[in-house]
């Protein structure tokens, strides 16, 4: 038994007023592999577009180019794009998440493919919020099955360790 937490500063190399932080709870760690463990994400992102925006767990903690650096969508298990309530998604498919007038995205979700331990542990990674909304594998685009079609990787951050007290 015990809590994992994590957390991932957002910023953006092309928005200035883009930012945001964004924390990761793990309660009780899967006892057996292969065992489910529930993250809890948590946070808010200022300085969006009104709207939807696409928001995904990607696979590399690199952003030296920016969050082009990133890489793909993480996807341990090798699935196709969907939406986070899909058996067929990417763990990193978190869908959407939606910025008010004020641009401010308030951000709480509960997941079952993005643990903080164990071989398919998210730390590390990073999370990335595009331009576009998610069309969660629906789109009929040609990137749908991929990305969403979600378009422009605006703000991400590494997921990192964070003390647990
Ligand atoms: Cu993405
Ligand atoms: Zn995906």
């Amino acid at each position: 038994m015990g809590t994992v937490k994590a957390v991932a500063v957002i910023s953006s190399s092309t928005h200035n007023n883009l930012k945001g932080s964004i924390h990761f709870i793990q309660h009780t760690p899967p006892a057996a592999p292969g065992g489910v463990s529930v993250t809890h994400v948590k946070g808010r992102i200022c300085g969006l577009t009104p709207g939807l925006h696409a928001f995904h767990i990607h696979a590399l903690g690199d952003t030296t180019n920016g969050c082009n650096s990133t890489g793909p969508h993480f996807n341990p298990l090798n699935k196709d794009h969907g939406s986070p309530i899909d058996d067929e998604r990417h763990a990193g498919d978190l869908g959407n998440i939606v910025a008010g007038s004020d641009g401010v995205a308030e951000i709480s979700i509960t997941d079952r493919q993005i643990p903080l331990s164990g071989e398919h542990s998210i730390l590390g990674r990073a999370v990335v919020v595009h331009a576009d909304p998610d069309d969660l594998g629906r789109g009929g685009h040609e990137l749908s099955k991929t990305t969403g079609n979600a378009g422009a990787r605006v703000g991400c951050g590494i997921i990192g360790l964070q003390s647990s007290v």
